[in-house]
C-alpha cells in the first residue's frame, strides 16, 4: 500500500467516518499473483460481485487489468454500498493473494490440535468424511452431526446436511452476537431487528448509541448513514465507557460505568414518563400495559441511577428531553453485538421500550419496515423428518430463543445430553475465537468421532479438525443469490472474478460432491451452480447472463413506514406494543425490565471490554496483507491514571492475566484519556496461535482467550462476555 492510499484509509477509518472510498492501489506482492488465471484478457475488465469481508454483503465491482486482479470498488447500483466499500472491502483482493491460504485438503496424522497433516485429494477427503458420517448415522442417528456455519456460503452444505437428516445447525451470530437484541425487540414489538438493521439512521434527528461503535464497527450502510446524520446536525448521544470514534461526533457523551445501561435506560424512561414527554397518541393507539409499566418505572429516578451509572442526574434529564424533542425521528440504536452481561435481552427490551415511548417503530428516522426481493427456491425433494428434536435447547430451557444456540450444541457435545453429538461440521466460523471459554470448546471437540472444517485460511478451529477442506475465496466463486431485507428491493450476484490459486473448491461444489458420496445425489438435480442460479432466475423472468452483467437488479417500490401505508401490526400476543409483557411474566421473568448491579472487578483488576477495528473483521482478516499493512496487531487501551499508577509506558508490551489465571500473548499498551479507569479495551480477533497462519501468528493478543467466564441469558441462551477481569503482567 503506498503512502497516499494508506493516509486516505486511515482518515476514513479514524475520524472522518463516512466516506468509505474506493481506493485500492495494488501492493507489489499482488502483482503476478494471478498466474493460474487461464485466459488473460488484455485491458480492463469489470466484473460485478458482492463482498464477503463481512456479512453486510455490499455490492462491488472487481477490476482485472490484463487478466490480473487489480482493485475492487463499490457498485453504485447497490443500495447497501451506494458505490463505496469500507476499508476492509477495498482490501478484499488481499484475500485472494494471501500466501497463508489453505491450498489442498488435509487429513490429520497426529493428535487433534497438533496441526500435523497429510495433503490428500478431494476424493480421499470426502470419502473419509462420508464413511465416518455413514457410521455415525448407523450408530447414533443423523442428528449426531452438528453444523456450525456463519454467512451465506453455508447454504449448500446446510442443504446436504438437511438431506442427511440433521437439523442441528447454529451460528455465533445468535447466541454470541445479535440474539438478545432480536429477542428483546420481538418481545416488545413482535418483530426482530434482523440484518442489515432496520434502522433509519440517515433520517434520524436524534440518534442514541449505547456501545454501538459506528465508525469502528464498519457496517457500510450504517456508517454512511451515520455520517449523513452527523452532517445534517442530528443530535448524537453516545453512551460508552470508552470515548469511541462515534463519541467524537456526539453532542452528548455519557461515560457510563460498564454494565449499568439498564439503570440509565430506566431513568431516561422515568423522566420521559413523569414529564409526559412520550408520544401520547402512538401509545394510546398501539401500547399495551402502559399503566403497569409507568407504575413500575416511577421508582427509577435519575438520582437513583447516578451511583450505578456514574452519570450526572441533570445530564440524564437533559438527554431525555433532547430525545423527546425530536420524536418520532429519535432512534435509540438497538446495537448488534449485544451479548455483554447476561441480562442482555432485558436490556434490549428496555431499548425497545424507550423507542416505543418515542413512537419511532415504523416511523421515518426510526425503524423502517424492510422489503425484500423474492426469488422462488429450487424444487428439491423433501428432507427426511428428524426423529430427535434439536439438541441445543432441551425442554426449551431458554424459552425465548428464536434461533439455535451454538453453546447449547457445545454443551450437548460435552455431556452427551439430551443425546450425543459425534461430529462437528464447521463452515466459516472460527469457533475458538467466536465462542466464550476455549477449554469448553476443546473439551467438546475431544468427544467427537469426526471434526471437519471448511475454511480459506488455517484458522485456529481448522487446527482442531480431522479433515480440513480449503475453500476458494469469494472472488473465485459463485454463491447463493443475495437479497437482503432493506429499504428497497434488490438482488445481487456473486460470481468468479479470478481462478483459485490452488486446489481450493467453492462451497457448492463441496456440498454437492459430499451429498453424492453420501448417496444423496438426488438432492442435487443440477449439474453446476450456473444451472441452479439460471433455473431460479428464469422463474422471475431474469437470466444468469443478465444478472452477471448487471451485478444488481432492482425490485418493486414498497412502503417502509407507517406514514407511507404500512399497516401498524405487531406480532406480539396482544397485537400491540407490550410495555408490560404477560409472556415474560408467565415464564417467570420480569415483565418490565429490572436492573441488577453487575459484579465488580476485584482490586487491581479491570473489566475487559472489546470491539472492532475499522480495517479488520473478527479473526478472519489478520493475514490479509493489505489489511495487515494498516493494522498488524492490537493494543490494550489503558486509562492514563491507571497507567501511571502501574508504571506502564506507551507502546510497552505486556501480558494480561484474567481472573482465572489465563495469561494472554504480548500486547502493546495504548495509554489514553479516552477510557474509564475501571476497564481496559482491545480489538477482537488478534493473537492467533495457529502455527500454519504464519503471518499473523503471535501478533497481538486474543480477547477470546481471556473470556473464560460468561453469563448465560436466561431468556434466550446468549453468552454475556463482558464479565471478565484482567490485570497487568509486566514481565513480557
Ligand atoms: N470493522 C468491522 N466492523 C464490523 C465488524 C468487524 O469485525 N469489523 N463486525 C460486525 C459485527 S458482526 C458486529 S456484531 C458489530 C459489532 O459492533 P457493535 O454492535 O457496535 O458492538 P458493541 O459490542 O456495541 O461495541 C463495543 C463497544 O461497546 C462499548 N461497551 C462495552 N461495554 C459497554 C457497556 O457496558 N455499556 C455501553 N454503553 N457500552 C459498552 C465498548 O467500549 C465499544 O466501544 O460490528 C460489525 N461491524
Ligand atoms: N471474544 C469475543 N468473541 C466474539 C466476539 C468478540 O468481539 N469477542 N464477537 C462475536 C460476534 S459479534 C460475532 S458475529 C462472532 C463472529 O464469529 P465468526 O463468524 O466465527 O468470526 P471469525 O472469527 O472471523 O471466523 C470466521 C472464519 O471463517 C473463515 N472464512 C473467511 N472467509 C471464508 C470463506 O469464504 N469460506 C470459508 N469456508 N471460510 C471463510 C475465516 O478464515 C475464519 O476462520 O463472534 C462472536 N464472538
Ligand atoms: S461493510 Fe465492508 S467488509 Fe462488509 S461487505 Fe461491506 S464493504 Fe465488505
Ligand atoms: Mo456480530
Amino acid at each position: 500500500m503506498n503512502s497516499i492510499s494508506r493516509r486516505k484509509f486511515l482518515k476514513i477509518s479514524g475520524f472522518t467516518i463516512g466516506a468509505a472510498a474506493a481506493v485500492s492501489t495494488l501492493s507489489p506482492m499482488i502483482k503476478g499473483a494471478n498466474k493460474f488465471n487461464k485466459e488473460k484478457v488484455k485491458g480492463i475488465q469489470k466484473i460485478p460481485t458482492y463482498c464477503d469481508l463481512c456479512f453486510w454483503k455490499c455490492g462491488a465491482v472487481a477490476y482485472l487489468k490484463d487478466g490480473e486482479l487489480w482493485k475492487i470498488e463499490g457498485n453504485p447500483e447497490d443500495p447497501l454500498s451506494k458505490g463505496r466499500l469500507c476499508p476492509r472491502g477495498s482490501g478484499g483482493i488481499g484475500a485472494h493473494s494471501d500466501p497463508d491460504r489453505l491450498r489442498s485438503p488435509l487429513i490429520r496424522t497426529r493428535n487433534r490440535g497438533e496441526e500435523i497433516w497429510k495433503e490428500v485429494t478431494w476424493d480421499e477427503a470426502l470419502d473419509y468424511i462420508a464413511e465416518k458420517m455413514n457410521k455415525i448415522k448407523t450408530e447414533y442417528g443423523p442428528e449426531a452431526v452438528a453444523f456450525f456455519a456463519h454467512g451465506i456460503g453455508g447454504t449448500f452444505l446446510k442443504h446436504t446436511l438437511n438431506a442427511y437428516g440433521t437439523q442441528n445447525f447454529a451460528a455465533p451470530s445468535f447466541a454470541q452476537c445479535r440474539g438478545p437484541r432480536d429477542v428483546g425487540f420481538e418481545l416488545t414489538f413482535g418483530e426482530a431487528i434482523g440484518s442489515p438493521e432496520r434502522t433509519d439512521i440517515e433520517n434520524s434527528k436524534c440518534l442514541v448509541l449505547l456501545g454501538s461503535h459506528l465508525g469502528e464497527n464498519m457496517h457500510n450502510s450504517q456508517v454512511q448513514e451515520f455520517a449523513n446524520a452527523v452532517q445534517k446536525d442530528a443530535a448524537i448521544i453516545v453512551v460508552d465507557p470508552r470515548f469511541s470514534v462515534a463519541a467524537s461526533k456526539a453532542k452528548y457523551y455519557l461515560a457510563i460505568k460498564p454494565g449499568t445501561d439498564i439503570a440509565l435506560l430506566l431513568a431516561w424512561m422515568n423522566v420521559i414518563v413523569s414529564e409526559k414527554l412520550y408520544d401520547v397518541d402512538y401509545i394510546n393507539k398501539f401500547g399495551f400495559g402502559f399503566e403497569q409499566f409507568a407504575a413500575e418505572i416511577s421508582q427509577y429516578t435519575p438520582e437513583w441511577a447516578y451511583p450505578e451509572t456514574g452519570i450526572d442526574p441533570e445530564l440524564i434529564r437533559t438527554t431525555a428531553r433532547v430525545m423527546s424533542q425530536y420524536k418520532p425521528a429519535t432512534l435509540i440504536h438497538p446495537g448488534r453485538h449485544t451479548t455483554w452481561y447476561g441480562d442482555d435481552s432485558q436490556r434490549s427490551r428496555a431499548v425497545a421500550l424507550l423507542n416505543a415511548l418515542m413512537g419511532s417503530w415504523g416511523r421515518k428516522g426510526g425503524f423502517f419496515f424492510p422489503t425484500k426481493f423474492a426469488v422462488p427456491g429450487y424444487p428439491y425433494p423433501a428432507y427426511p423428518e428428524p426423529i430427535k428434536p434439536k439438541v441445543d435447547n432441551p425442554d426449551k430451557k431458554y424459552p425465548f430463543a428464536s434461533e439455535e444456540i451454538t453453546t447449547g450444541i457445545r454443551d450437548a457435545t460435552i455431556t452427551g445430553k439430551p443425546y450425543p453429538i459425534k461430529s462437528w461440521f464447521v463452515y466459516a466460523t472460527n469457533l475458538i475465537h467466536a465462542l466464550p471459554n476455549e477449554d469448553e470448546t476443546i473439551k467438546a471437540i475431544q468427544n467427537l468421532d469426526l471434526m471437519v472444517v471448511v475454511d480459506v485460511i488455517p484458522s485456529e478451529i481448522a487446527g482442531w479438525a480431522d479433515v480440513v477442506l480449503p475453500e476458494s475465496v469469494y472472488l473465485e466463486r459463485y454463491d447463493e443469490l443475495h437479497s437482503s431485507p432493506f429499504k428497497e428491493q434488490f438482488l445481487g450476484i456473486r460470481q468468479p472474478v479470478i481462478d483459485a490459486p490452488g486446489d481450493q473448491k467453492p462451497n457448492w461444489w463441496i456440498a454437492k460432491k459430499l451429498a453424492e458420496k453420501l448417496g444423496l445425489g438426488n438432492y442435487y438435480p443440477w449439474n453446476n451452480i450456473e444451472e441452479y442460479l439460471d433455473f431460479r432466475l428464469k422463474k422471475i423472468g431474469l437470466s444468469l447472463d443478465e444478472l452477471k452483467k448487471k451485478g444488481i437488479v432492482h425490485g418493486n417500490k414498497a412502503p417502509i413506514y407507517f406514514e407511507d401505508g404500512i399497516a401498524p401490526e405487531f406480532g406480539t400476543p396482544s397485537g400491540k406494543i407490550e410495555f408490560y409483557s404477560p409472556q415474560l411474566a408467565a415464564a417467570g421473568f420480569d415483565p418490565v425490565p429490572k436492573y441488577k448491579r453487575p459484579d465488580q472487578p476485584p482490586a487491581g483488576y479491570f473489566r475487559l471490554l472489546f470491539g472492532r477495528a475499522p480495517v479488520h473483521t473478527f479473526s478472519r482478516t489478520q493475514s490479509n496483507r493489505i489489511l495487515m499493512d494498516m493494522m498488524e496487531e492490537n493494543e490494550v487501551w489503558v486509562n492514563a491514571d491507571i497507567a501511571n499508577r502501574y508504571g506502564l509506558k506507551n507502546a510497552q508490551h505486556i501480558r494480561l492475566k484474567n481472573q482465572d489465571g489465563v495469561v494472554s500473548n504480548k500486547i502493546k499498551v495504548k495509554i489514553t484519556e479516552r477510557i474509564r479507569t475501571d476497564c481496559v479495551y482491545m480489538v477482537h480477533g488478534f493473537g492467533h496461535n495457529s502455527k500454519m497462519l504464519k503471518s499473523a501468528f503471535g501478533k497481538g493478543a486474543s480477547d477470546a482467550q481471556l473470556v473464560t467466564k460468561y453469563v448465560t441469558d436466561p431468556l434466550m441462551g446468549g453468552t454475556g462476555m463482558n464479565v471478565n477481569f484482567v490485570t497487568f503482567e509486566m514481565e513480557a
